[in-house]
């Protein structure tokens, strides 16, 4: 073990004007520190069963390239965790890795005909020098890469699981496709109709795609979020709640002539059927483009071509002109027979509830916009005591009565009214209760190759056949520059070497799958894996993730709050469900903190008001710059830059570094006999900030920690540095300090005399008697005889006194109504009253 040198600029014969400019020597002591905890492994879990085990997790990063304001404090709020956990004795596991897979590095390489791992690989190792510098108290034995062929080879293992258990499959359909970067999209990364990564406007494509089947599990995600109701930020919880979308209705079969098939909808208001007046069919579903008559095909077929232009969020908007295609065909209404005509029109959805619609128009908006515009009726079957929509041309929302609807006329509650109709549906056979989710199975493939190759193999002769498991992984074959180019289909399919294959099952010609999977794939069990590094047996050690997990404290931005998140709860119950895993939630708490902001706007290139943060670094130092962050406000929220001032932290942080090398008393010597004032300032301060920290007000905590220096100085200035109370405060600034400022706190902890690492102490224990601030007695004479005992504090003042005593219901019973004509005060033990 190498014993640190002392580096400190400081010097105890320097005379006194010196002192307001001594301090630690910033740069030198993050050298020495940072290869000292990498030296000692100082942050590595001690994994024995000796202490209750807690894993603290940050959202892995991706590669993009070195570190920046945003990962200085989504990094610095699992550290200020992390560290505060071990100095309470847990044994803390702080893992980190890369989420090295995705489109970044691939276009990097395409643009200097490189290799996507080139690129890659030469950012971690940026970064990661990078968080050492910033003092994380990070195990790094456990780190992982999810390009790792090692790692992917599990994440193959996984989807062969996933696909034996029926839960990955294939199947054509239209899905989102960004002609920029040549891929297709999930849902989820269609933003406004727009390219997430590139900002291309995206179309739609017909292609044979790989899915999980997270709508399996949609009503599991619902359940198991009251597990995450006291861990959880709400607003993540509600994100994933309308992500999920869960709808209760009822599915209604209505008859179309000339057809065997009823067509069967989706409704959240059974009750309106009576009131029904026409069927609408998404434009671009099979159904329309069977029911449309030869009258109206060339038509309809000029309607589903614009249709693919527009966004799913601008088809649904309430504020957009309607527009649609009568398809010259009729339905039957199963409660009275009416005949409904049937419409195509694009604010029907092909991929919700059934991509069928009955018309409502009296009771919702979109279908009253439409009837209004193309002529169809409009019935009421409620009135609300408004004035008909057909005239106002606002849809009839509120509570009333029921008219015109067959059994439900004279009923005024809808629920009972939709519990009486879907009677009525059941009973004919024509419809019967439903939920309904917006949740969509999770398109995983990607045309793209820098990402996890799907292990299967196309036989013409087998059809779909898995990669056995001996033969994982399926690597990449080596493919760089120009060889990457988007072309519509993945740039693997013409690395025909590595494509054609001879079939697993029956040894004949084949071809190998030649898509990749979405890297949220990759970052949906990368938790898993930390608990066990290097496992060769599966994906990780069932033994290892059951004594770490779930993670005590999971920690990243709010922009993950609905996919990534979901889909690793999802992964984490399918596991579960393989019995790997013995919990159904993988993280019992989660924090997202704000962003870095500059001058009230998101830091931008086009703006020009980027900080860069190895400049702050080398301006200020790490200590300043991570107390900084955390001082700034809640975790949650944003910091803007403008706003801060780590000059006035490292002043800050020096004036702590003084008290340190103030102290003059021996290590170990007896704390007791020292000021009790400062000493109950101290023990106050530590019991106060365990709870803030236990509570995420980092903030405050340091505020906190800013008081108890001041106080210390007050003393040390009045009455010298060698009471021991003064040693008492300074090793306790010194452990509080070093979540915030560790390197910092490393030097204090060296000059008072201790071994490193201040890592290795513990909490200061807090001594209960000094929380409580001391009382004495004060006894309340009138006219000399004694009425009233109260208990004040020590240094209570006289007017506070006289008071108190005054409010007291027995000295005012002795004094009956009597003026009083005089009080003596003998703060704190007396006080003497005398009436008129
Ligand atoms: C008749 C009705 C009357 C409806 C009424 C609503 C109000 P949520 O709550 O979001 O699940 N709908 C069903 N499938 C659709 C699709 N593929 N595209 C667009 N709209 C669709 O919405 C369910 C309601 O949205 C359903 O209930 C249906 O309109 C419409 F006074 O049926 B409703
Ligand atoms: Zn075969």
């Amino acid at each position: 073990m190498r014993t640190p040198r002392r580096t400190a600029v400081s010097d105890r014969q320097h005379d006194a004007t010196e002192r307001p400019t001594r301090g630690y020597d910033v740069q030198a002591a993050q050298q020495r520190w940072m290869q000292y905890w990498a030296e000692n492994k100082t942050f590595e879990p001690r994994d024995d069963g000796s202490a209750e085990r807690r894993y603290v997790l940050d959202m892995f990063p991706y590669p993009s390239g070195d570190l920046h304001m945003g990962h200085a404090e989504a990094f610095v709020m699992g550290d200020v965790l992390a560290r505060y956990w071990r100095l309470q004795g847990y044994d803390v596991m702080h893992p980190i890795g890369w989420d090295s897979f995705g489109l970044p590095a691939e276009n990097a390489a395409i643009q200097r005909n490189a290799h996507p791992a080139d690129w890659t690989y030469a950012n971690i190792e940026t970064q990661a020098t990078s968080f050492q510098r910033y003092g994380l108290s990070l195990d790094w034995s456990r780190r992982l890469h999810t390009s790792d062929p090692e790692y992917y080879r599990w994440t193959q293992w996984l989807f062969l699981k996933f696909r034996e258990r029926g839960l990955a499959y294939r199947k054509a359909s239209f899905v989102n496709w960004c002609p920029q970067d040549q891929t297709v999209l999930a849902n989820e990364q269609v933003v406004q109709g727009l390219c997430e990564r590139c900002g291309a406007v995206v179309t739609k494509r017909e292609l044979t795609q790989w899915f999980f089947k997270v709508t399996e599990y949609a009503d599991r995600l619902l359940d198991d979020m009251a597990q995450l109701e006291e861990g959880w930020p709400s607003r993540v919880l509600a994100m994933q709640r309308n992500w999920i979308g869960r709808s209760e209705g009822a599915h209604v079969d209505f008859v179309i002539e000339g057809r065997g098939e009823p067509v069967t909808v989706f409704t959240t208001r059974p009750d309106t059927l009576y009131g029904a007046t026409f069927l609408v069919v998404a434009p671009e579903s099979p159904l329309a483009a069977e029911l449309v008559t030869d009258k109206h095909r060339a038509e309809f077929d000029a309607y589903v071509e614009k249709t693919k232009q527009a966004t799913e969020i601008e088809r649904q908007s309430t504020d957009r002109e309607k527009t649609g295609v009568f398809l010259g065909r009729y339905a039957t209404n199963p409660v009275n027979g009416d005949q409904l005509p049937i419409w195509a029109a694009d604010y029907v959805l092909a991929d919700y509830g059934t991509g069928a619609v009955m018309g409502m128009p009296g009771h919702d908006q979109r279908d009253l916009d439409f009837a209004r515009k193309f002529g169809i009726d409009v019935r009421v079957v409620m009135d609300t005591g408004d004035q008909h929509p057909a005239e106002t041309g606002i849809a009839l929302q509120g509570d009333g009565t029921y008219v015109d609807a067959g059994p439900l006329t004279g009923l005024t509650d809808v629920q009972t009214a939709v519990a009486r109709t879907n009677e009525v549906l059941e009973q004919a056979g024509t419809g019967r209760s439903a939920i309904t989710y917006r949740l969509r199975d999770w398109l995983l493939s990607r045309q793209r190759f820098w990402g996890c190759p799907i292990p299967i193999i196309h036989c013409p002769d087998c059809g779909e056949v898995p990669v056995p498991e001996d033969q994982l992984p399926v690597e990449l074959p080596y493919l760089k520059g120009a060889d990457l180019a988007p072309k519509g289909t993945s740039p693997l399919a013409a690395a025909t070497d590595w494509v054609n294959v001879d079939c697993p099952s029956c040894g004949g010609p084949a071809t190998r799958d030649t898509d990749t999977m979405d890297t949220f794939v990759d970052s949906s069990w990368y938790f898993f894996r930390y608990c066990s590094p290097g496992y060769t047996d599966g994906p990780f050690d069932p033994e290892d993730v059951a004594k770490w997990m779930p993670v005590a404290q999971y920690v990243g931005g709010v922009e993950h709050a609905i996919l990534h998140l979901l889909y690793m709860r999802f992964f984490t119950k399918v596991l579960h469900d393989m019995g790997m895993v013995p919990f159904e939630e993988p993280m019992r708490r989660l924090l997202n903190q704000g962003q870095v902001i500059n001058e009230g706007k998101a830091m931008s290139k086009s703006l020009g008001n980027g900080v860069d943060l190895g400049a702050q670094i080398d301006a200020y130092g790490v200590d300043a710059i991570r107390t900084t962050v955390v001082f700034a406000g809640p975790p949650e929220d944003d910091i803007d830059w403008a706003d801060v001032s780590a000059g006035s932290t490292l002043k800050f942080l020096q004036r702590a570094w003084r008290l340190a090398d103030d102290v003059t008393s021996e290590r170990g010597v007896d704390a007791t006999t020292g000021d009790r004032g400062l000493r109950g300032v101290t023990h106050r301060t530590v019991h106060e900030i365990g709870q803030l920290i236990d509570q995420q007000k980092f903030n405050v905590a340091v505020a906190r920690i800013m008081e108890l220096v001041n106080a210390t100085r007050k003393v040390i200035d009045a009455d010298g540095a060698a009471d021991p109370a003064v040693r008492e405060a300074a090793e306790a600034v010194t452990i509080m300090l070093s979540l915030f400022a560790p390197y910092a706190a490393e030097e204090m902890w060296e000059l008072l005399g201790h071994e490193p690492s201040v890592a290795n102490a513990s909490w200061p224990v807090v001594d209960e008697s000094l929380l409580v601030r001391q009382t004495v007695t004060c006894v309340v004479q009138v006219q000399g005889k004694v009425r009233a005992k109260l208990e004040v504090s020590a240094d209570a003042g006289e007017a506070d006194l006289e008071a108190l005593a005054l409010a007291d219901p027995n000295v005012q019973r002795a004094l009956d109504g009597r003026e009083v004509r005089k009080v003596i005060v003998r703060a704190p033990k007396l006080v003497s009253i005398v009436p008129a």
